[in-house]
């Protein structure tokens, strides 16, 4: 069943048997007071706000069938997977592999490196670790969405202007059709988002579309059962 969302910079069209929905991020290293986002003097409030409509977005995907994908930026215990250019950037005190309130930052396995306890995925919902920004470098999400039959992305989490574009911008390339939902993205600079957002639908929709929540939410039909 097709559906129309009504979106920038025109709309756009879906069935949630051949759509995913992309939850990037959405983990307490970025999210929360004592992860790495604060650590480095972000306001996480900024991104918290994302939390509420995802979770209304994350159940009505759920409910319509549609296949839902976390993902987590983060790297192995010995950080071989880890580029030293990525390790070395910004001189950090508080850096990625060192210990903080979370356990060691942004390392597979510790606390601050899993999704926020609001988004929990369900069973059997792919999670994939990724070891750079965009979702599809070093992962296998692109077999995963050809061999689901996915031809269309609903892009949320976080950052808008850091994870959530590099990947909107690898999966356009690769054929991709990406909805980011407005409210489901956050930046710590609000200004970033607002502009990243411009990005994404400029030209007529160069990497993608842009719509709120609320209007994919009026349009998704719910065809399994909720327990
Ligand atoms: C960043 C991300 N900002 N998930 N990661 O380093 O956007």
């Amino acid at each position: 069943m097709t559906i129309s969302v009504p979106a920038v910079p025109y709309d756009f069209e879906l069935d949630p048997e051949s759509t995913a929905l992309v939850i990037i991020d959405m983990q307490r290293d970025f999210l929360e007071p004592g992860g790495f986002g604060s650590l480095l003097g972000n306001d996480v409030s900024l991104l918290q706000r994302t939390v509420a409509p995802l979770q209304a977005v994350l159940a009505a995907a759920r409910a319509s069938g549609m296949l839902v994908i976390h993902t987590r930026e983060g790297h192995r215990p010995d950080l071989a997977d880890a580029p030293p250019a990525k390790l070395a950037r910004g001189h950090l005190s508080c850096g990625i592999g060192d210990p903080g309130p979370f356990g060691r930052i942004l390392i597979r396995g510790e606390h601050g490196h899993d999704i926020i306890d609001e988004l929990a995925p369900a069973e059997g919902e792919p999670i994939l670790d990724k070891p750079g920004k965009g979702a599809f470098y070093a992962t296998d999400l692109e077999l995963l969405l050809r061999n689901g039959g996915i031809t269309r992305l609903i892009v949320t989490g976080v950052t808008t202007e850091v994870c959530v574009h590099t990947t909107v911008r690898e999966a356009n390339d690769r054929g991709f059709e990406c909805l980011v939902l407005s409210d489901c993205v956050g930046s710590y600079f609000p200004e970033f988002h607002e502009v990243g957002l411009q990005m994404i639908a400029a030209q007529g929709g160069i990497f993608g579309w842009v719509a709120a929540s609320s209007e994919l939410l009026a349009q998704l039909p719910v065809t399994t059962h909720i327990s």
